[in-house]
């Protein structure tokens, strides 16, 4: 009789993602070519790790969370089982053990191996005994990776007699600890993540989603760090930026009031520069820079502010970070409700003593006390700091920034179709 063979996929699984999947595609593919009877098709058991009592656990890492994500994962897979064997068990999982509950007379296994596990085998526990009892089919991502795990494959026939098949995949970029760092920061997980899984985290708030980030240490923090960058005053008037960047936070976008607050702590780290130094920055970033730039220098620290922020603050450099930073002093067609709040903190923050942006800063209090919506109110507000800007540069015969009347006309043309401002870019 012809044996039957069955694979096996371990792993902590926090969360699965589409490297695990492309694995498993491809390990299938391998094993069950297309015209293979059913009969002698082979099942893969993914079969998520159970967890050592003492180690401390988020939601993500709970067991039955893991399992419904590799359930959401993998389910859809044909010949895929996910088998909850190792969680039932509890504890640390021994991959030897689980290898002696799945053996059978008759049966032969082959265990799937990314390239980290693959090359760590020979320290597992009892690993003479895994070799034994299982073959090994290793998936390697990219040919340099092949060619370690093919001369790693000799070395483990010749001293364990091992049975190794190697297989290439697609190369996956990503692991779960960078995809549980992305889903804490608030950046795009979505594409790396079979959409069961994403929803299971999103719904259930899995690895700090749709938590605060930065959180308060983090900005006391980055509170000093900026310091250094600033005068005394216009430190000052940052923590004030700070102060009303919450304030309009809390009302317009109350899931990343501490984001903007990042964002206005770092809006003009680069104020204190000269001309030339900015110029020097841009030359740095690779900005260009026009003719009628050098004319409106005030202009340049925001441009050259986002590109200090991700050269010496890459862990705030986030794309509404460093669109908000961007566009602060000029506005800009197309603005994100986050780079309104940016730009209009700026504006109206209370320590500003000139008298358009006090008379805008109670315009538009009053305007909120009085019932108006929130929404009107800002875009009017937008509208009238536009002008009040304009105005002023005028009057001073200064040149005005193309993004700034791109930015006013875009307010208005939003105004009259009434549309809403955008919570994303
Ligand atoms: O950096 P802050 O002083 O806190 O405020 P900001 O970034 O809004 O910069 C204000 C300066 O930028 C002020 O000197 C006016 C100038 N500015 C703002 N919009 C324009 C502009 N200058 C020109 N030339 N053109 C603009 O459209
Ligand atoms: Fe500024
Ligand atoms: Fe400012």
């Amino acid at each position: 009789m012809k044996k039957e063979r069955i694979g096996i996929f371990g792993g902590t699984f926090a969360p699965p993602h589409n490297g695990h999947v492309k694995a498993a595609e491809a390990f299938l593919a391998a094993m069950n070519p297309a015209g293979m009877p059913d009969s002698e098709r082979m099942k893969l058991f993914v079969i998520p790790t159970g967890t050592p009592p003492h180690k401390p656990t988020t939601e993500g890492d709970d067991p039955a969370v893991r399992l419904r994500m590799c359930r959401a994962a993998f389910g859809a897979l044909p010949d895929t089982v996910v088998s909850d064997y190792e969680i039932v068990q509890g504890g640390v999982s021994y991959t030897v053990l689980t290898l002696e509950h799945f053996s059978a007379e008759n049966r032969e296994l082959w265990m799937l191996c990314g390239s980290d596990m693959f090359l760590s085998l020979e320290h597992w526990r009892r690993a003479e005994d895994v070799f034994r009892m299982t073959g090994i089919v290793g998936i390697s991502r990219g040919t340099e990776e092949f060619r370690i795990l093919t001369e790693k494959k000799a070395e483990y026939e010749r001293r364990f007699g091992a049975r190794i098949l190697l297989l290439e995949a697609e190369p996956f970029p990503v692991s779960s600890t960078e995809i549980r760092r992305l889903v804490a920061e608030n950046g795009d997980f979505e594409d790396l993540l079979p959409p069961g899984v994403s929803e299971i985290i999103r719904r259930e708030g899995l690895y700090g989603y749709g938590g605060e980030h930065p959180d308060e240490e983090e900005l006391k923090k980055l509170a000093e760090d900026v310091r250094p960058y600033l005068t005394e005053s216009r430190y000052a008037h940052t923590l004030a930026v700070e102060r009303e960047a919450a304030k309009l936070g809390a009302l317009y976008l109350p899931d990343r009031v501490n984001k903007l607050r990042a964002a206005a702590l770092l809006h003009d780290i680069t104020k204190k520069e000269d001309v030339g130094k900015q110029l020097q920055l841009c030359r740095e970033f690779g900005i260009m820079t026009q003719e009628s730039d050098l004319l409106s220098p005030s202009v340049f620290h925001a441009m050259t502010a986002a590109g200090v922020v991700k050269r010496d603050f890459p862990a705030f450099a986030d794309r509404e970070i460093l669109a908000g930073v961007r566009w602060h002093t000029t506005g800009r067609a197309g603005m994100s409700l986050f780079e309104c709040i940016v730009y209009l903190a700026d504006y109206i923050e209370e320590t500003r003593s000139f008298d358009d942006c006090v008379r805008l800063r109670k315009d538009f209090y009053l305007r909120l006390e009085s019932g108006a919506d929130p929404t009107d109110a800002l875009t009017d507000t937008m509208i009238e700091s536009f002008d009040l800007t304009v105005e002023g540069l005028l009057r001073e015969n200064r040149p005005i920034a193309a993004d700034t009347v791109a930015a006013r006309n875009d307010f208005i043309i939003r105004k009259h179709k009434h549309e809403p401002l955008k919570r994303e870019e």
